[in-house]
């Protein structure tokens, strides 16, 4: 029995008010899809299958370099931080997993939160290592670097630390490792590019070691932050040469916001998918850099066009494609749940649509170099407001219409505050 953070009476009594418009919208949907061919029910049993999975930081309210403002009620430790992804889980139906960030999230009984993910209906993603900032009391400090560092005792620190979360992680029954690392230099001749990269490899060659079977390493490439010259895992290259070096387990983990500015950020999903190395994907939105921003909320087409390579992966049955989807944002402003349910329901968004684009059409224009109508094909699948089909999948799986609404009658967050008294600090970070 999954115990619900929400009144499911709560979250039916809004629906209520929602059902009838609903119907309408999802029939008429339906019949203009038909005519393109389209059966809308098949598009709607794969969006309810579909699902990405929620960082446990992304609950807390984040901060930037100048300050962070709490928010109310926020989480105090992985326990609260599981009840708030089980409210975006609860409502939106789209986030079945939850990635978590040691050592953030480290519990002295690790079956206790086993047993409480388990109580909420959750799985546990990917597990996030941390080497990008000094946890208390360790005895090798990560200011110049971690797995790449100069010093042998300070790489051997790192790699010790990402054994413990392959640890945590095969308790939890999680299957991944993702790795980012802050590593790198703010000046030129700081850093020997090829010493440090050797020196990378070298440790992520035993943390590979140490991978279950059954479980696969996402490394994840930054061109820049913390380190603001060069960074060791700096672009989807290096992280394509790690992925080779590393062997069959090892694959990139591509996080929108960690590119150059107008980067062609879905070339390079194909790319690394043509090529058997797409791990999965961070998703979240930017404008100037990697600004952690929600997913979809500056540039829903750039989402829709990543999508688009993914559904024509999955159409052509692409070998070894098996992509972890991920949210990686910041909240700053907004109700850390509001906005990840918003995410959630964007990328279902941009799921929905890549799979009514027109394959067979876009194909053909393609092979008669009619670049307009192939551009136009795209276009007419991002001009289709698929917003019925996401809707119905979510009631149809015991969620919300409307997440946001649901939320903000349900009064969880004022509840919280209540019971969660105000604490500083605490791991608010982005990755
Ligand atoms: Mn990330």
């Amino acid at each position: 029995m999954t115990t619900t953070m929400i009144s499911q009476a709560t979250v039916e009594a809004e629906n209520e008010s929602r059902l009838t418009a609903l119907r309408r919208d999802y029939e008429s949907l339906g019949e203009r899809l038909s005519r393109r061919g389209i059966a809308i029910d098949e598009i709607k049993r794969k969006v309810t299958a579909y699902g990405v999975a929620v960082p446990s930081w992304g609950v807390g309210t984040g901060g930037t370099r100048f300050a962070r403002f709490p928010g109310k009620g926020e989480p105090r430790n992985i326990f609260d931080k599981l009840e708030d992804c089980a409210v975006i889980q609860q409502l939106t139906r789209a986030t079945p997993t939850v990635s978590l960030h040691i050592p953030w999230d480290k519990v002295s009984d690790i079956s206790e939160l086993k047993e409480k993910g388990t109580s909420l209906g959750l799985g546990f993603d990917a597990m996030n290592s941390n080497t990008f900032s000094d946890a208390p009391g360790q005895e090798h400090s990560y200011k110049f670097g971690s797995l790449s560092h100069a010093d042998a005792a300070t790489r051997a620190q790192a790699v010790e630390h990402n054994l413990e979360c392959i640890e945590i992680g095969r308790q939890l029954g999680s299957k991944a490792l993702t790795v980012w690392v802050g590593d790198g230099s703010n000046f030129p001749g700081q850093s020997n590019f090829t010493r440090a990269f050797e020196r990378y490899l070298d440790a992520m060659k035993s943390v590979y070691a140490a991978l279950p079977d059954d479980w696969r390493v996402y490394t994840e490439h930054k061109m820049f932050e913390p380190a603001f010259y060069s960074t060791v895992v700096q672009d989807w290259g290096s992280n394509y040469l790690i992925a080779q070096e590393l062997g069959p387990k090892a694959f990139c983990l591509v996080d929108l916001g960690h590119h150059a500015p107008n980067v062609n950020i879905e070339m390079i999903v194909a790319r690394l998918i043509q090529f058997g190395k797409l791990g999965g994907f961070h998703f979240n939105d930017s404008k100037y850099g990697d600004d952690d921003l929600d997913t979809g909320s500056i540039d829903p087409y750039r989402l829709f066009l990543v999508f688009n390579e993914l559904v024509d992966a999955e159409t052509r049955k692409a070998k070894g494609f098996e992509p972890a989807h991920m949210l990686d944002q910041s909240h700053n402003v907004t109700d850390p749940i509001e906005s990840l349910m918003t995410s959630a329901t964007e990328v279902c968004r941009a799921y929905a649509q890549a799979l009514i684009v027109d394959r067979q059409a876009l194909a053909g224009y393609q092979d008669d170099n009619d670049a307009l109508m192939a551009s136009e094909t795209l276009k007419v699948a991002f001009r289709t407001d698929v917003e019925p089909i996401l809707a119905m999948a979510r009631l149809e799986s015991g969620g919300a219409i409307a997440p946001v609404a649901a939320y903000r009658k349900s009064g969880y967050r004022a509840k919280v505050a209540a019971e969660r008294p105000a604490v500083a600090g605490g791991g608010g970070g982005i990755v």
